[in-house]
């Protein structure tokens, strides 16, 4: 049997990628609570994984204002700068690939994560039907202020000086965080955008943020090592708009005009149903998009070798599968089972569930 194309080379703009397989940026919560650096186990736990033809990294908030959730590491200090180069290196030492997920929550957040206590900031003064982790408990998020049309300036520079830092760190690109419901997406969504001046209302208003954000990205990156990632129709943290597939469809057509390395889509609900609502169409979204695509959520092996056997994706992300399955790639290759991971490890802690799942060769030795 011929070797199926997923597990064959491909280029995502400057990237080469060993196979098709993606690592989806994964929320852990292990960074260290003085200064959100990642540190050793982050080493070690990106290390495991170099198999993936890309490792997206787990969403790091660009500025103190972006974060959103405790324990989450950053992109903005010289310590995280440091403690991301040791990840990078380990990664590139293992023949792999990764990119850094760039975060702004917007009002995915709460006053307690908040320099000075603040509310977070959102394109408009509404509170998000969310929940966050604060490291005792999780709570509704807090009500956000409006950024005052002065500010967004600082904001897309706050992005700017994060992916300087990234190049610092070593890695081999970014991938913006456009989806689930966080800053970009929140600009996007008439659920969440209010405004009146010229960041909201029209679609081409609703985007203009997200162009901004890429625009400053690139300009740093260059196009051919800039990822994006978009939810299109999901609802994660609360998020909706009234007429999604027009303003995805804008934003696709805004995102071939740069002529990004990729578009990772989530297609279908964050972690859940891919089933869609009536009128609302990914393959349309997809058919729009002139690069290199790579598909996310709930994908099989079989799904993943047809999707890009049959040219519906270039490249697939697989997310909760990668947390149990350091050697993801290879079990997919050999079809080996896969172990099931603990949910009650997902989210803070340390090695236990993080950096102790065994690779095949391994566990059947122990
Ligand atoms: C799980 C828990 C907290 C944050 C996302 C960054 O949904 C996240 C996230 C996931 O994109």
């Amino acid at each position: 049997m011929t070797t199926p194309k997923l597990f064959t080379p491909v280029r995502a703009g400057a990237i080469d990628l060993k196979n098709r397989i993606a690592m989806a940026p994964l929320t852990r919560n292990r960074a260290r609570p003085e200064d959100d650096a990642p540190i050793d186990i982050h080493v070690e736990y990106y290390r495991q994984r170099a198999g993936a033809g890309l490792i997206i990294t787990e969403a790091s908030q660009i500025s103190p204002e972006g974060k959103g959730y405790a324990w989450t590491p950053g992109i903005y200090s010289p310590a995280q700068v440091e403690g991301w180069k040791k990840v990078t290196d380990a990664v590139h030492e293992d023949g792999g690939r990764i990119v850094l997920q760039m975060w702004h929550v917007g009002r995915i957040s709460h006053t307690s994560l908040q320099p000075g206590g603040q509310p977070p900031v959102a394109p408009s003064a509404i509170a998000a039907e969310a929940k966050t982790f604060n490291g005792q408990e999780f709570l509704a998020t807090s009500a956000p202020r409006a950024l005052e049309l002065s500010e967004i300036p600082r904001v897309v520079e706050d992005y700017r000086k994060a992916a300087k830092n990234a190049v610092d760190a070593g890695f081999d690109g970014v991938e913006i965080h456009g989806a689930n419901g966080y800053l970009i997406d929140q600009f996007l969504r008439d659920g969440a955008n209010k405004r009146t001046d010229e960041y909201g209302g029209s679609i081409e208003n609703r985007t203009r943020f997200m162009r901004e954000v890429v625009e400053a990205v690139v300009g740093v990156w260059g196009a051919d090592r800039v990822g994006i990632r978009l939810s299109p129709f999901s609802h994660a943290n609360g998020l909706t708009d009234s007429d999604p597939m027009p303003l995805f469809e804008r934003a696709v057509d805004i995102l071939n005009g740069f002529g990004l390395a990729y578009l990772h889509m989530v297609e279908g609900q964050t972690g859940g149903s891919r089933e869609l609502d009536e009128g609302l169409s990914i393959d349309a979204l997809r058919a729009h998009f002139d690069g290199v695509y790579m598909a996310n959520n709930g994908y099989t092996r079989e799904m993943a070798i047809e999707a890009v056997e049959t040219g519906k994706a270039d490249i697939v992300a697989f997310g909760r599968p990668f947390i149990s399955n350091p050697d993801l790639v290879e079990r997919l290759e050999r079809n080996a089972p896969l172990a099931e991971p603990d949910r009650a490890t997902f989210y803070g802690g340390g090695v236990q569930g993080y950096t102790d799942y065994p690779t095949l060769d391994a566990a059947a030795v122990a």
